[in-house]
């Protein structure tokens, strides 16, 4: 059996598929309904004491962006849901999105691979979508055609393989990008077709950026490799079509190649998609004999085409997995990881830097406070017939609260109603008015710095208490992206027989 009739068999064995995506899909739906709880206990809206305070409304933005999101993910994947039941029932097909610019040989390669499948005793059926949605035609699809009829049109070949032959991705009319869209969506791998003449355009790819994204492989074919070559025939120049030769070949696809890892790069996809590319000569192989086709590199594109069955079954299995995970990155993960948490971690230096200001209150507060009382204390130490006592210790109360008042205005104080410690020591009374006056002030510098002390107290569990309520929630937001990136690598290791337990055994 040649490459060709091997890769010809190979897509009747579409059927051997593995695992349904069903558990899959189940574990990731889990792994929502489990985020979305954990993020309802863990809420920022009143983590922080007193409502006006800077931190306390920047808590409450962040928290109300992180409801916000959340409020659009059951809706999203409801809308998710048609497409990947869609992916679900065709799970046997495979679908090659034939892509590449005007002119670069799709419709012949595709009109090619049709008459080779006929030859081997398939049925083809072209096809091409209009308003009305997909019309089967008999005759094989335009080439050379003006790109002034763009439209859908492709080939089924055999039972399994449709090949999508793309007007262009961001070309043609609005209604009909909608439907471009759908099917790309269901394409299942990608053959980038490059002329020979400048090959390698890699800026074309920036169109498939979401197909590569959702992890399609990528065979670049650069077409048209043949040339003309001037032979003298009895003083006549003689032009005739021959291959390029295998150094030439060799040359444009290791350029291509290069070049596509290098773009796939710099679009975030994986490079691994990228498989080598392959260079034939649609005209060249026209006759249709072993030995022209081989020439002209197709038993090297049906070896490579065979190669990207497997991978395309196997994200054919996944698919409905994978629709369902890209989702979840797209807007779950990706949101969380760029804006929540960030937001979180600015809101923990700020709480950090309101306990060192905390620190450098100490000592300020009680002076503010000693401040004010002090111009009223001689006249209260010269008036006999003053309530010593309880005149203090009123001061002292009304001073403090003052000061408290401005300055631990963002946190919620609690000043005792009565001093626990009088101002006035009981000997002072008995002293030299100096003495006195000086024994007054140290008892009442003592009884500020304990008011201080227990307010300031009060800021740094109120403070520690806000830090320890943002970790738990970037705890909780950092344990459901480790697991959801957990289930994406098995999903892609093990195919779609992700195991629902977390525990359950590893496939070998
Ligand atoms: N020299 C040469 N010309 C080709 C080859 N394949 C296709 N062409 C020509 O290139 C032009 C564009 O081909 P077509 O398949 O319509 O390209 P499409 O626009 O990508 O669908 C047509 O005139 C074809 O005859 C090839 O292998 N060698
Ligand atoms: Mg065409």
């Amino acid at each position: 059996m040649n490459d060709e009739a091997r890769f010809i068999a190979g897509t009747d064995l579409a059927d051997a598929v593995g695992p349904d995506s069903r558990a899959a899909t189940q574990a990731l739906r889990e792994w929502l309904a489990q985020f979305q709880h954990a993020l309802a206990g863990h809420r920022l809206d009143s983590a922080w004491p007193q409502a006006q305070a800077p931190l306390a409304r920047a808590a409450r933005a962040l928290d109300a962006g992180l409801r916000r999101l959340a409020g659009t993910w059951t809706a999203g994947l409801a809308e998710l849901e048609p497409a990947r039941q869609l992916a679900e029932s065709c799970a046997g097909q495979i679908m090659l999105l034939v892509f590449g610019k005007f002119n670069a040989g799709k419709s012949s390669l595709c009109n090619f691979l049709a008459q080779r499948h006929r030859a081997h005793g398939r049925q083809v059926r072209f096809f091409h979508v209009g308003p009305d949605g997909v019309c089967d035609s008999e005759t094989p699809l335009r080439e050379g055609a003006t790109e002034t009829t763009r439209r859908l049109q492709g080939v089924r070949l055999g039972d399994r393989l449709v090949l999508l032959d793309t007007p262009g991705l961001h070309s043609g009319e609005q209604a009909n990008a909608a439907l471009t869209r759908r099917y790309l969506d269901s394409a299942d791998g990608v053959l980038w077709l490059t002329g020979s003449s400048s090959p390698g355009q890699v800026r074309e790819l920036d169109d498939l950026g979401r197909e590569l994204l959702r992890r399609k492989p990528l065979l670049p074919i650069i077409t048209r490799s043949d040339c003309y070559d001037e032979d003298e025939v009895d003083g006549e120049i003689r032009k005739t079509l021959c291959n390029k030769s295998a150094a030439d070949r060799d040359l444009q696809q290791a350029d291509v190649e290069s070049r596509a890892r290098g773009k796939l790069a710099e679009l975030g996809a994986d490079p691994g998609l990228l498989k080598t590319p392959v260079s034939i000569s649609v005209r060249m192989a026209s006759a249709q004999t072993p030995a022209a086709m081989a020439e002209a590199g197709f038993d090297a594109l049906y070896a490579a085409l065979r190669a990207l069955i497997q991978p395309m079954l196997a994200y054919r299995q996944r698919k409905p997995a994978e629709m369902l995970l890209h989702y979840l990155q797209e807007n779950v993960a990706g949101p969380i990881a760029r804006d929540i948490r960030p937001g979180l971690d600015a809101l923990r230096r700020q709480a950090q830097a309101a306990l060192a200001w905390q620190q450098d209150q100490r000592t300020r507060l009680a002076e503010a406070s000693l401040r004010r009382i002090l111009p009223a204390l001689p006249a209260l130490l010269d008036n006999p017939a003053a309530d010593l006592p309880a005149s203090l210790a009123r001061m002292t109360l009304q001073a403090y609260a003052a000061v408290a008042a401005e300055a631990l205005a963002d946190y919620r104080i609690d000043i005792p109603a009565a001093l626990p410690h009088p101002p006035l020591d009981r000997h002072a009374a008995r002293c030299d008015p100096w003495q006195r006056y000086s024994d007054v002030k140290t008892g009442l510098r003592a009884s500020l710095l304990r008011l201080e002390k227990n307010s300031l107290d009060q800021c740094h569990g109120q403070s520690r208490a806000f830090l320890e309520t943002l970790e738990a929630l970037d705890t909780a937001l950092e344990a459901g992206l480790t697991r959801l990136a957990g289930l994406a690598r098995r999903l892609r290791e093990e195919g779609a027989a992700l195991p629902r337990a977390e525990n359950a055994p590893a496939a070998d």
